[in-house]
């Protein structure tokens, strides 16, 4: 090993002393304060829609968005998933100033939010005269993984998250100046499901970790043969063939409105839109095959792939069905964004994410039985 020379070891001490200054001046202090929410509704379809709506929403704000963990739920019990495992933060930034949730807690918390000053955010009262921000699940656990406790409640009614419609920041800022409240901690997210026509496009902003790219793009070309595929989303488990029951009830259930419109310009949600029989989706399956002239089907689900229907259905034209092994449902929903053609279902906001993400690269997508006319899959039966 070659000797260190005098000027190395300078280096080597000018660094080493200037280390904790570094880490101390590492990251900013916004003087425009931040936002912190809990993403306390639903699975990683609802949680995404809104974070949609926050992120749109501390932007219009112009404080820095607090990037909470996923809740994620197994056996019950939540479970906080760092933002990042994800989602790059840099492709984030791009767009408005942001923070891992971890990393404020770690390195600024301390001095700007102090345990003592800790105010809870929610549009009114949730039992009593309080937010009642840690009472129940996945609020408490989410709030103890970072062993938060609120001192005090804050109503922030009549004053309104959605800043498209007269939620200004004048008047938040009016109401709760950031020197007095230089974190605003929200119980739930202050944001709307589904996401708001306004906010759809901040999707751009959301790319894939490395992680979860690296998967996708393993299971692609390990898997799957060379050439179009197309990909489809069968949501079909017991919680939605529930869910489902009562859709003629709620024209505009969950993500409807992503092929029926926010004012159901295209019409009312049907059954079959929601839970599409074996037979509608053999129908346009093929179609979207021949069309697309796909070598694959890559078959994501949440319960039952189909999988020797599928291939009895389709073996005509010759291509490959396929899911993955084992089930992830962000691998799932990478690969859906990157086939050739998506068959989606239009009521489910997992089925939401990766239309919106081929919306931003220009991909073609379907919805399982719409038009509610069937004028193109009648049209194109095989
Ligand atoms: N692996 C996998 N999981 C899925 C799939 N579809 C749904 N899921 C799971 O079911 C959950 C559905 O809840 P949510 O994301 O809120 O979407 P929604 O209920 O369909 O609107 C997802 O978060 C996933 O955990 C899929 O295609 N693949
Ligand atoms: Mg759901």
């Amino acid at each position: 090993m070659a000797a260190w020379s005098e000027g190395n070891v300078k280096c080597l001490l000018l660094f080493l002393c200037f280390l904790p200054c570094f880490t101390a001046r590492d990251i900013e202090i916004d003087p425009n304060g931040y936002v912190a929410y809990c993403p306390c509704m639903g699975r990683f379809g609802n949680q995404a829609d809104h974070f949609l709506g926050v992120l749109g929403f501390a932007k219009a704000l112009d404080r820095t968005l607090i990037l909470p963990p996923w809740v994620e739920y197994r056996q019950g019990h939540a479970k906080s998933v760092p933002f990042n495992t994800y989602f790059k933060v840099n492709s984030l930034l791009k767009y408005h100033r942001v923070i891992l949730m971890e990393e404020f807690m770690q390195k600024l918390a301390e001095s700007i939010w102090p345990p003592q000053n800790r105010t809870v955010f929610c549009y009114m009262a949730r039992g009593g005269n309080d937010c009642n921000a840690k009472e129940g699940n996945p609020f408490g656990p989410f709030w103890d993984t970072f062993k938060i406790d609120f001192v005090n409640s804050e109503f922030y009614a009549p004053l309104h998250y959605d800043i498209h419609h007269g939620g200004g920041k004048e008047k938040w800022n009016e109401k709760y100046p950031v020197d007095k409240f230089p974190v605003l901690a929200f119980t739930g997210a202050p944001a709307s499901f589904p996401v708001q026509l306004e906010n759809r496009n901040l999707h751009k902003y959301l790319e894939w970790s490395d992680q979860i790219d690296e998967k996708a793009t393993a299971f692609t070309q390990a898997e799957m043969p060379r050439g179009p595929f197309v990909g489809i989303h069968l949501r079909n488990g017991i919680d939605w063939s529930r869910a489902c029951e009562h859709v003629e009830q709620t024209p505009n259930l969950f993500a409807a409105a992503q092929c029926l419109g926010y004012r159901n310009e295209f019409g009312r949600a049907t059954k079959e839109l929601c839970f599409p029989s074996s037979q509608t989706i053999l129908r346009q399956l093929k179609r979207a095959i021949r069309q697309e002239k796909a070598v694959a089907v890559f078959v994501a689900s949440d319960d039952n792939h189909m999988m020797s229907e599928l291939v009895k259905g389709v073996r005509k034209l010759k291509v490959d069905v396929l899911r993955r092994h084992p089930s992830d449902p962000h691998v799932d929903l990478a690969i859906l964004g990157r086939s050739n053609h998506l068959i989606a279902n239009c009521i489910s906001s997992f089925s939401a994410f990766a239309v919106r993400e081929r919306l931003v690269h220009n991909l073609t997508t379907s919805f399982w039985a719409f038009p509610l006319d069937g004028s193109t899959s009648s049209r194109d039966e095989l």
